[in-house]
Parts: structure tokens; C-alpha cells; sequence
């Protein structure tokens, strides 16, 4: 059995004050954007823009870290998801950034990280399918994890965060229902 807990809610990334680090849906660039890096920088303010400039440009599927600075977090962990269509093949590359992101967490000594549905928004993947990839990933990783303890998943619609909530019960992470 697993020791790590996984959950799916629904709510703003920028919001888990409760969490050592927040997943930030990245551009290469690590720059301030639309959705979920537009909430996080906005939030964290405008040095964590300042020290993610010499960590980009990243590639897609990669994941770096900085610390949060404004928000209430200890760490960014930054992603570049796959954009849907472009980005192949897009499975590898989102399971890609889910991994890294749990393993640069797991380097850093944290216990608890929560993420967005990475490239569900302006990237275009489809949220079924990105929800079946991303359970995989999880799935695949937790045997890997010792000091992270806590997984959420932070869906900011309720039909998505339905969708999400389906495929971790299918993939056994969280109790159906
Ligand atoms: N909290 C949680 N989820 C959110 C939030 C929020 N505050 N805001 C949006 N979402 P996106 P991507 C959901 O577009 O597809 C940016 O401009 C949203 O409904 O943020 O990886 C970057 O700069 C969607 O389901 O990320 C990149 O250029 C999911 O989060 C590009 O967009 C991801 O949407 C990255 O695109």
C-alpha cells in the first residue's frame, strides 16, 4: 500500500496554502501568462519572474523549481506541458512533467504538492484523456516517493474536477464515488 495521500478538489492553484510546493502550467520561458501561470505570478509577484529567468527556456516535459516568494508556499515547480497536437507523442510528455515535478519535490526534501490539469487550458489537450494520463503518471511514480506524502490535484471547474475525480478512482488513487 501506497503511504501517499492523493485528492482531487476543485479550487485556485494559487490558493493551497497548505501545500510545500504549487505546480505552475509554464510557458518555456517561464514568464507570466494567461490561466495558471498568470494566478501564480500574479500571486507570487514579480520577483519569481526575475529568478526564473536564467532557469529558462526549459524543454516540454521538463520541471524546474524556485522558491514562491508572495505566495504562501515554500516552492514553484515550474512544468511545460505538451501542446496538444504539436508536442509529441503529447502522453509522454505530460506523463513527462507530473514525474519530474514529483521527483524534483522528493529531492527537495517536500511532503506536499499540488497541480493543475497541465495543458488542459490554452495547450489544448483534451480533458479526459489528460486525466487518464495524468492518473497514470501518479500511479507510476508513487513507489518512487518517500518524503512527499501528499498529492492533490486542483481542478478549477466542477466538470473537470468530475472528470479528474473519475480517472484517479478508475486508476485506484482515490476511493470511487
Ligand atoms: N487554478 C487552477 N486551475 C486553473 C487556474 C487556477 N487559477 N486557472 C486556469 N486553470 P492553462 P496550459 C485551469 O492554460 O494548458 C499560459 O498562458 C484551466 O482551466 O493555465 O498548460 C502559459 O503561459 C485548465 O484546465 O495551462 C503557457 O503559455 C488548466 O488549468 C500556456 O498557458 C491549465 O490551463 C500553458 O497552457
Amino acid at each position: 500500500m501506497s503511504q501517499v495521500t492523493v485528492e482531487c478538489v476543485q479550487g485556485n492553484i494559487a490558493d493551497q496554502p497548505d501545500m510545500d510546493a504549487i505546480v505552475n502550467a509554464a510557458n518555456a520561458q517561464l514568464m507570466p501568462g494567461a490561466g495558471v501561470a498568470g494566478a501564480i505570478h500574479s500571486a507570487a509577484g514579480p520577483g519569481l519572474a526575475q529568478e526564473c529567468r536564467p532557469l529558462a527556456p526549459i524543454r516540454c516535459g521538463q520541471a524546474v523549481i524556485s522558491s514562491a516568494h508572495a505566495l504562501p508556499n515554500r516552492h514553484v515547480i515550474h512544468c511545460l506541458g505538451p501542446v496538444y497536437g504539436v508536442d509529441e507523442p503529447s502522453d509522454q510528455l505530460l506523463a513527462s512533467c507530473y514525474r519530474e515535478a514529483l521527483m524534483l519535490a522528493e529531492q527537495n526534501s517536500l511532503s506536499s504538492v499540488a497541480f493543475p490539469a497541465i495543458s488542459t487550458g490554452v495547450f489544448g489537450y483534451p480533458l479526459r484523456e489528460a486525466a487518464e494520463v495524468t492518473a497514470q503518471a501518479i500511479a507510476d511514480t508513487l513507489p518512487r516517493l518517500k518524503s512527499v506524502k501528499q498529492v492533490r490535484l486542483v481542478l478549477f471547474r466542477s466538470g473537470d474536477y468530475r472528470t479528474f475525480r473519475h480517472a484517479f478512482s478508475q486508476a485506484g488513487l482515490v476511493p470511487a464515488g
